[in-house]
């Protein structure tokens, strides 16, 4: 008898072989558009190995990575539905095991990107041990696979070539749009900062307390780190912060004083979407 041709279950992850260091899945440059009515249920049918909570696991090998992307959110609904119809495909091309959340803030407050991630952070901490965060903004689309979403030695600034900065790097320090770091790498640096209410500045606070808490920054090439942004206009709610460059500096002297070690917040829900994790957060306002 022809013992390949009788049907076994499949195997418990811990008894596959380790994943190839590289995919061969990978197909390089990807080409984004964005297709008029998607919904997220079409996303659902064309990920059908994607399980409840937005999570997936390579389903012939072991993934020696585990990463989770971690997105910030308030009413960028269609900009969510499309991020998540390129995400899926392209975290599993790359044999990750992988999980996706939410974080959406509460209230018509002002926004603070920072602190939500900061809650996104100690929240997928709780479900899983991750060994690598993705920090990714909701409006950016990648646009090669070959931009693989696993941490570096040092905290590695991601969104190095972006269309709009003409796909480079604005300025030297720059570290917004989408980073990675590991649990170690972020608690190193006490995470990020909680005071940063409005748009602006607390990515550069974010890469100032990498220096100072002696580490470097790390990049993918600006071939593989690009980036489509889905136009938009200002949110309301999200207004340029005055105080910025009183913030930042000042990090020298406060960062130890703000971050994982101050944050507090009230969770008012979790819930386990088809597609991702959505949490639900009240994050207070500018004292
Ligand atoms: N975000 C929300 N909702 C908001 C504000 C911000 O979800 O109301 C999140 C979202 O993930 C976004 C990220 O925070 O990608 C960063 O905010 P942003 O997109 O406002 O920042 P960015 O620098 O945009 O990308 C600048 C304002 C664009 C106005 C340009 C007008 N031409």
């Amino acid at each position: 008898a022809n013992l390949s041709l009788i049907a076994r279950p499949p195997l418990p992850p811990e008894e596959l072989p380790y994943c190839p260091e590289a995919s061969p899945f990978l197909g390089g440059p990807i080409r984004v558009t964005f297709p008029a009515g998607l919904s997220l249920d079409d996303i659902v049918r064309k990920n059908p190995l994607v399980t409840k909570g937005g999570r997936y696991r390579p389903p012939d090998c072991d993934a020696v990575h585990k990463t989770a992307v971690i997105i910030p959110h308030r009413n960028r609904e269609q900009h969510l539905k499309y991020l998540l119809y390129y995400l899926h495909p392209f975290l599993q091309r790359q044999q990750l095991t992988y999980g996706i959340y939410i974080i959406h803030q509460a209230e018509n407050y002002t926004f603070n990107r920072a602190k939500l991630l900061n809650v996104g952070f100690k929240e997928a901490m709780k479900d899983e041990d991750w060994d690598c965060m993705f920090f990714h903004d909701v409006d950016l689309i990648p646009e090669d696979d070959r931009n693989v979403y696993t941490c570096d030695r040092f905290p590695k600034h991601v969104a190095v070539a972006m269309d709009k900065f003409g796909y480079k790097l604005p300025y030297k320090s720059y570290f917004g749009g989408v980073s990675a770091l590991s649990p170690e790498q972020y608690m190193k640096m006490n995470g990020f900062p909680n005071n940063y209410w409005g748009w602006g500045g607390e990515d550069d606070d974010i890469a100032v307390r990498v220096a100072l808490s002696g580490m470097v920054i790390s990049r993918p090439s600006t071939q593989y780190g690009r980036y489509r942004m889905i136009k938009h206009g200002h949110d309301k709610g999200n207004e340029q912060n005055p105080k910025r460059f009183n913030l930042l500096a000042k990090t020298r002297r406060t960062w130890k004083q703000d971050g994982m070690n101050t944050l507090e917040y009230q969770l008012l829900s979790k819930k386990l979407h088809p597609l991702y994790t959505n949490i639900t957060v009240f994050i207070g306002t500018e004292k």
